[in-house]
């Protein structure tokens, strides 16, 4: 299997060859070795978790694992974060934007107030992806307030467009809520192939973990073994249960597994993966509405959130990847992910117009904690010049 299992076996190897912490993968990704094993392992397995998989193994194998795993979590946890949380962690991982790079150049010219700066400021917003349809409605109101002559500068005008660009993210500013009187709260995890729905999941189980809460995780990517085997790398480091079926499992049926074993022990929130499908493919696209119907069979409010993963450096093609996700599976919430170091990150705002579907978390980075609460005026201030972002 993967690393840091086959490192325990056999225990005397092991205390002669403790794992040093910075053997660690170096993000909280999976390591070559990982996937190679990944991959090359099929089998199949109803319910494992880490607890059940130590529990056959000599007390102090589990212990030498335990220390292991704890080794591994404080070698994560220490690794040099390359920003801060909170504000000036948004600027520092948004800097590629092309928005927030066009902007700066224009106003570090102390631009005049005229058509011509809308001009700029049009072209910047074009060049981010905020999409044709929003940065013609920005541009006109901008332009119309200036010929009312209401602001007395350039630096007022960018002012103004702080403003629009927040109003036009009020709306799918809501953070996802867990019920608690969903038992369990499911959550299902759709998209197009590689947006980093997988990663997420981690990063989601690892955040409602330190909020004190009991989860499942199922593994309805059935498609390639590797990816069975990824949930459950996850599922084993955070000591969470992963309920799974292997590869080429009816992807609905292990949904419909996890569910019943979540409510049987109660458990507080379920999140299943999915396998990527592309948008255009009518009998993939097919396979999460029975998903989705089989929940309901279950528990008829199920699944209490789809989320799907958008990836921010598609450009415009995220609008007619939620068009057809969301009329496939009413999508009720989304996560934008990899808006560190793309040009493309206005494609929230057209999101945001078109849809009205509140984006729930945005990823900024490969570690843990890069997945953050979406808060439009933290992403807003990143994208423009700074000495304006806190005004
Ligand atoms: N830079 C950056 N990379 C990210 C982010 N989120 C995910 N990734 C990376 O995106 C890649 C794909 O992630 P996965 O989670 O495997 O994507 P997936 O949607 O599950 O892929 P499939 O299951 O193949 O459809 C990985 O290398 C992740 O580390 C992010 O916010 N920023
Ligand atoms: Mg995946």
């Amino acid at each position: 299997m993967f690393s840091f299992w086959k490192k325990k076996s056999p225990a005397g190897e092991q205390r002669e060859h403790p794992a040093p912490a910075a053997e660690a993968p170096p993000r909280p990704g999976f390591s070559p070795e990982e996937l190679a094993a990944a991959a090359g392992g099929g089998e199949s397995a109803l319910v494992e978790t880490a607890t059940e998989l130590s529990r056959s193994e000599s007390p102090v194998d589990a212990l030498v694992e335990e220390a292991e795993i704890a080794a591994e979590l404080a070698a994560e946890a220490a690794r040099p974060a390359p920003a801060a949380p909170g504000k000036a962690g948004w600027r520092e991982r948004l800097r590629n934007s092309g928005f927030a790079k066009g902007l700066a150049g224009l106003f570090s010219r102390n631009p005049r107030l005229d058509d011509g700066l809308l001009d700029e400021i049009e072209t910047a917003l074009l060049l981010a992806d905020v999409g044709v349809a929003a940065t013609s409605e920005l541009i006109e109101d901008l332009r119309a307030r200036m010929k009312r002559r209401e602001f007395a500068d350039a630096r007022a005008l960018l002012a103004a467009l702080r403003a629009d660009l927040l109003a036009l993210l009020a709306p799918v500013a809501q953070p996802l809520r867990i019920d608690r009187d969903a038992r369990p709260f499911v959550i299902l995890t759709v998209g197009v192939n590689g947006v980093g729905k997988t990663t997420t999941i981690g990063k989601l189980a690892r955040r409602f973990q330190n909020e004190g809460r009991t989860l499942m995780l199922a593994a309805g990517d059935t498609f390639r073994a590797a990816a069975v085997e990824q949930l459950r790398i996850w599922g084993e480091r955070n000591k969470v249960p992963v309920v799974a079926q292997g590869q080429n499992a009816d992807a609905a049926s292990v949904a419909f597994d996890a569910l019943q074993a979540a409510k049987a022990r109660g458990i507080e929130v379920l999140i299943a993966d999915t396998a990527g499908r592309l948008h255009t493919q009518t009998g993939l696209m097919a396979e999460l509405g029975k998903i989705r119907r089989v929940l309901g069979k279950l528990d008829e409010s199920a699944p209490h959130e789809v989320l799907m993963v958008i990836d921010g450096t598609t450009g415009q093609n995220a609008l007619s990847q939620l068009r057809q996700f969301n009329q496939a599976v009413n999508v009720t919430g989304l996560v934008v992910t990899k808006l560190d170091g793309t040009a493309k990150g206005g494609v929230l705002f057209a999101l945001a117009r078109e849809f009205g579907i509140p984006i729930r978390f945005v990823g900024l980075g490969e570690r843990l904690d890069d997945l953050r609460v979406f808060d439009p005026e933290a992403f807003v201030d990143a994208l423009l010049p700074e000495n304006l972002g806190n005004g």
